[in-house]
């Protein structure tokens, strides 16, 4: 079975491992998220594609979700000494690694795509990892602090300011010009059944649906298309969902969410037991729905939320 996933970080990299538990022969290809990606010391680095690939490959810090387990901060403490910030972004020397690497080879003429391969061969992830596109796409999000209305790297409004003010307006910046990489139509044009992770509905999976010709193919595709909730019991399990979604003046409920995606992109959407009630709703805007657990405690709950996801698109078929 070929499944195409359009994953951001930790929530998409939590379902994908239980995704590949549940279903070990089938043939995976995970669209990234590279809105969040940002250039720091004059190095790019891409915490979405990042997050995925050393979840699926053992490297990732389990408590955190996101950088290197045993991670060391001795380098950002070094350029601290020299007055080089941002101090407010948490990158490790084991991390740092990877950033190097990936800036080097794209200095050296490689797109992102091929440097996401490189770097995979190392990391293992049992899936094919591809960005969503090779040009440079980064969100940017509107704010107003002291009075002054300002437009901000998501990073620093998520890391640095912890969402803490309104987000008034969330922009991919350059996802318009942007051309899926090689190999997203295609995997996309394969697929049995495509599955939207229980990932940001508007910063991880709404940037990917961004880049022109990539909604256009998963609604063309003729196979079921599937989404579980990441918003449950009216509120985000993690992260600034709820200030995001309000940007796009979408509430925080599981059901807004799948009324945002649609019926002409989604045929089946998973709830959370805990809201059952929003089922009928769902399924009045004519997208199959079913309440299942969708907390991904540990990974034999996220394989049994991937096997329902998979059950849910039989269904639809
Ligand atoms: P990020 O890039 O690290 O923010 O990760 P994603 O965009 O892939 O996923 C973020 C979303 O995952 C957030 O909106 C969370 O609410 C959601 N999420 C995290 N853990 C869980 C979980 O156990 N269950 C569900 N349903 N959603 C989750
Ligand atoms: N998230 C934080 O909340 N604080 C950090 O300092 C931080 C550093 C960081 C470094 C590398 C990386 O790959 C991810 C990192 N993240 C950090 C997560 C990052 O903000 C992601 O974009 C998440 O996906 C949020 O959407
Ligand atoms: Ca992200």
């Amino acid at each position: 079975m070929r499944i195409v996933v359009l994953a951001g970080g930790i929530g998409g990299a939590r379902f994908l491992r239980g995704l590949k538990r549940a279903v070990p022969d089938a043939e995976i290809t995970v669209i990234g998220n590279t809105g969040d990606d940002i250039h720091l010391f004059g190095l790019k680095v891409c915490p979405d594609l990042d997050t995925v690939m050393y979840t699926l490959g053992g490297g990732i810090n389990e408590e955190q979700g996101w950088g290197r387990a045993d991670e060391t901060f001795h380098l950002k403490e070094e350029l601290a000494a020299y007055g080089i910030g941002p101090e407010w972004f948490g990158l490790g020397d084991r991390d740092f690694a990877t950033h190097i690497v990936r800036t080097q080879m794209m200095g050296a003429g490689y797109p992102l795509s091929a440097v996401t391969e490189a770097l995979c061969d190392r990391w293992q992830p049992g899936v094919r990892l591809i960005p969503m596109t090779d040009d440079r796409v980064e969100t940017h999000v509107a704010v107003e602090i002291d009075g002054e209305r300002k437009a901000i790297h998501f990073q620093e409004y998520w890391v640095r300011l912890r969402a803490s003010v309104p987000a008034e307006a969330v922009v991919p910046v350059g996802a318009d010009q942007a051309k899926p990489a090689p190999g997203v139509l295609e995997a996309i044009a394969e697929a049995d059944v495509i599955l939207f992770p229980p990932s940001n509905p508007v910063v991880s999976v709404g940037t990917i649906l961004a880049v022109p010709g990539i909604r256009e193919a998963i609604a063309d595709a003729g196979v079921p298309v599937v989404g579980l909730s990441p918003i449950v019991g009216d509120a985000p399990v993690r992260g600034m969902a709820d200030k995001v979604l309000a940007a796009v003046g979408v509430e925080s409920t599981a059901a807004a969410v799948a009324e945002h995606y649609g019926s002409g992109l989604l045929d089946g959407w998973l709830v959370d037991t805990v809201d059952a009630a929003a089922v009928e709703r769902v399924e009045a805007a004519g997208i199959r729905c079913r309440a299942v657990p969708l907390m991904m405690t540990d990974l034999d709950a996220a394989a049994r939320m991937a096997r329902e996801a998979l059950a849910l698109a039989e269904e639809v078929r």
